[in-house]
């Protein structure tokens, strides 16, 4: 009788095993292509942070985006918001790429919210990039970031520069 439980059991055991491996696997393998879908694209991560006076802003304050090794395969900004708060993510001057289904991708200015212990990945558009943004006479460029639910001076805001 007492065998005859234990068995059962490990039967139970073996299938849930097998079960956490298949979880695995397929975690593997969708992993496996995000990284082939993105290619080798440039990934820039960012987090929001809350600031003293019920401000916030994100780091790090200044970003050095290089075009001629960051944007092969695409940019990729990763937003990660570790606080309490719902934060938003932006950057007048940039845009997001969005691609649904089979149709043509999609390009919006940049401006999105990060929820509580939320980490998004959103594709900026390289071609936006080159277009919409300024050049200084070094051939570099200068856009700004910031959460504009908590503070939009100049102080909160964050740098990036785009140099060729
Ligand atoms: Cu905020």
């Amino acid at each position: 009788m007492r065998s005859g439980r234990n068995t059962k059991t490990n039967i139970t055991n073996v299938h849930r095993r097998s079960s956490v491996l298949l979880v695995g696997l397929l975690t593997l393998i969708a992993g496996n292509d995000l990284l082939s879908s993105s290619g080798l694209a440039g990934e820039f991560l960012f987090v929001a942070h809350d600031v003293e006076g019920d401000a916030a802003a994100w780091s790090p304050r200044e970003v050095v985006i290089h075009k001629s090794t960051d944007l092969d395969g695409g940019l990729i900004f990763v937003l990660e918001n570790p606080t309490p708060r719902t934060h938003v993510f932006e950057a007048p001057g940039l845009f997001e790429q969005i691609v649904e289904g089979p149709e043509a991708p999609i390009a919006k200015p940049l401006r999105v919210y990060v929820a509580p212990g939320e980490t998004v990945h959103i594709r900026v558009s390289t071609e936006h990039l080159n277009s919409e943004l300024e050049t200084d006479v070094s051939g570099a460029q200068t856009c700004q970031f910031f959460c504009p639910l908590h503070g939009d001076e100049d102080a909160l805001r964050s740098k990036i520069r785009v140099v060729p």
